[in-house]
């Protein structure tokens, strides 16, 4: 009784020293609380009990909070929870999540941890140890926010808050999913753990490719962020690959997210700022502001800014490709009896914004296609349900998931072939796939990790940027945002490909498609903006952005300012 108001008065008076800002209402969304810098104090302080309890129902497992706002501008900021799993806080607690966050005054908040702790019957009140792992990108408000976190995770007793300083979000991910398998969980852990398993990929390369007349520098643009500084780090482990990182954000120079970047390279589809015609037809990438999410591109010389972008889709695809030829050299008919009990499922998860062109690619190659709604956690969720799973959003974020059965076969299979048939093509691919599972990072989508992962597989097939590009035409498409005065009232269903509410707006979208050859068009209320997104496709550049165009217009006319008109 005693720790319980112990705990009680410690709570309230931490959170009388971060009122939130009045008339702001936030929401968890697809990706964690965003918005102004300024105004995110309070939300992250809650955010830092929320972690703290996270871990008391979890056992006292490491649980992660980062503070980014990923491909945001740099004036925003946001906070985001990380589960023991090092996946996102599971969707079960989203509702506490908001609630927390926009809980008016302390004696509230005191109320509502409360009544929550009783609910889900916590552990409260310094019976149980907790712990946090605290990560931030490169923001100048990162700085101060952490502090609202360590302040919110000590207001629980019991709760320890470690400060992991500034890191990649994926980063953070890995930690927190390596401390918890009791693994070695340190930032030079996982600089050793990438490049050991880079290098393992590139000695498993057939002879054929290897020695080709391969380019072996890849230029990175670090989009001003925390992503530039760590792959500089990084690649100082990892001869036989130049990685030039530009826009590094280093010395003041460029500013984060501002004209480079995986999300401006992707929704723009023209060069970053420092690259220009001097690299056309070099191998070209784009991390994001807290390097989740990984681009290519590759400039051709006639076309000045323009770009041939290489997105999450044809990451995707590389990858699939990649998978697809090693299982498939495992299940050759000579090493049956050993591989056949090897379970194998491979998934490929994506979303409606996939174009549509890599989904018809993908199921050519006999390969399973599932669609989730946008938002990491639905992907992750799905692919988790393979043997192994592929999932990438358009922008570039996503990973491959192996399950733990797969790998246990793998590496008792890998120890057979090992006395069987040493050398062997069987045991390089079950090699391969073992270092593939490794390398890519298992809690969340890694620009990092992915970047390498694509260079050593374009390295084994020995494919120029150009040959990957190829491999499909995307189909022309066009992303545009309405400001609405309410974007909740739009609600979807079949993987936010359709609209239920308000009524009459998919007849409408129906209309405008049919309109146009190849027409595919849909319109979902966004995770992290005030806005409603539209996506269209169709045969040529025009027709989509007509499509898009004139379904933006109606979607300003059933809920927006009217301004489009
Ligand atoms: P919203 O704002 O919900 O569309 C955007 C991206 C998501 C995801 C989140 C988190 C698009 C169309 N949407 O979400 O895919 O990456 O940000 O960062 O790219
Ligand atoms: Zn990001």
């Amino acid at each position: 009784m005693a720790e319980k108001q112990h705990q009680r008065e410690i709570l309230l008076r931490s959170a009388s020293a971060f009122p939130p800002p009045p008339g702001v209402k936030l929401s968890y969304g697809t990706a964690g609380f965003r918005a102004e810098g300024s105004i995110l104090a309070s939300t992250v302080f809650r955010t830092g009990v929320l972690a703290a309890l996270r871990s008391l129902k979890m056992g006292g497992a490491t649980v992660g909070l980062m503070i980014t706002a990923s491909h945001n501008p740099v004036r925003d900021n946001g906070v985001k929870v990380a589960d023991p799993s090092g996946g996102m806080m599971t969707q079960r607690w989203e509702p506490f999540a908001d609630a927390i966050a926009n809980v008016p005054t302390a004696q509230d908040l005191v109320q509502l941890v409360f009544d929550f702790v009783k609910e889900e019957e916590i552990p409260f009140g310094g019976v149980c140890s907790a712990e946090v792992l605290l990560g931030r990108d490169t923001r100048p408000s990162g700085e101060s926010l952490l502090e609202a976190a360590k302040q919110g995770i000590a207001a629980v007793v019991g709760a320890v808050a470690i400060d992991m300083g500034v890191l990649t979000t994926p980063q953070l991910h890995w930690m927190v999913r390596c401390r918890n398998k009791r693994r070695k969980a340190s930032e030079s852990d996982y600089y050793t753990q990438l490049s050991s398993s880079f290098k393992q990929l590139m000695d498993l390369i057939p002879k054929e490719t290897a020695i080709s007349l391969f380019d072996t520098t890849v230029l990175v643009d670090g989009a001003n962020g925390v992503g530039g500084e760590k792959l500089i780090e990084l690649k100082k482990m990892l001869p036989g690959l130049e990685i030039h990182v530009r826009n590094t954000g280093k010395d003041g120079e460029g500013i984060l997210n501002e004209g480079v970047g995986a999300d401006f390279v992707q929704k723009e589809k023209i060069t970053p700022h420092s690259f220009d015609l001097d690299d056309a037809g070099r191998r070209c990438a784009s991390l994001d502001g807290d390097a989740d999410r990984l681009v290519y591109f590759c400039i051709s010389s006639a076309c000045g800014r323009k770009i041939d972008l290489i997105d999450g889709d044809k990451i995707l695809s590389l990858f699939a490709l990649f998978i697809k030829e090693q299982l498939t050299i495992l299940k050759k008919e000579e090493s049956k009896g050993m591989t056949d009990k090897l379970p194998s499922r491979l998934g490929i998860v994506q979303t409606a914004y996939a174009n549509g062109a890599s989904t018809d690619y993908l199921r050519q190659l006999g390969l399973e296609v599932v669609f989730t709604p946008t938002g990491v956690k639905y992907l992750h969720e799905k692919a988790s349900e393979y043997d192994i799973g592929i999932y990438f959003e358009a922008n570039g974020h996503g990973t491959i998931l192996f399950s733990e059965q797969f790998i246990w076969g793998l590496e008792s299979l890998n120890i057979q072939l090992a006395s069987n048939s040493p050398g062997s093509d069987y045991q390089k691919a079950a090699l391969r796939l073992l270092s593939a599972s490794q390398l890519i990072n298992q809690a969340v989508g890694d620009a990092l990790s992915g970047l390498l992962l694509v260079e050593a597989i374009l390295r084994h097939i020995g494919w120029s940027i150009e040959d990957w590009s190829k491999l499909y035409q995307d189909l022309p498409s066009r992303q545009l945002k309405v400001k609405v005065v309410d974007r909740s009232v739009v609600v979807t269903s079949n993987a936010e490909t359709q609209v239920v509410r308000p009524p009459g707006l998919q007849e409408v979208i129906d209309a405008e498609t049919a309109k146009h050859s190849h027409g595919r068009c849909f319109v979902r209320p966004s995770g992290t903006e005030d806005v409603v997104r539209v996506y269209a496709e169709a045969s040529t550049q025009e027709a989509a952005d007509a499509l898009a165009q004139s379904v933006a217009r109606e979607v300003d006319r059933f809920l927006g300012f009217g301004s489009l008109h």
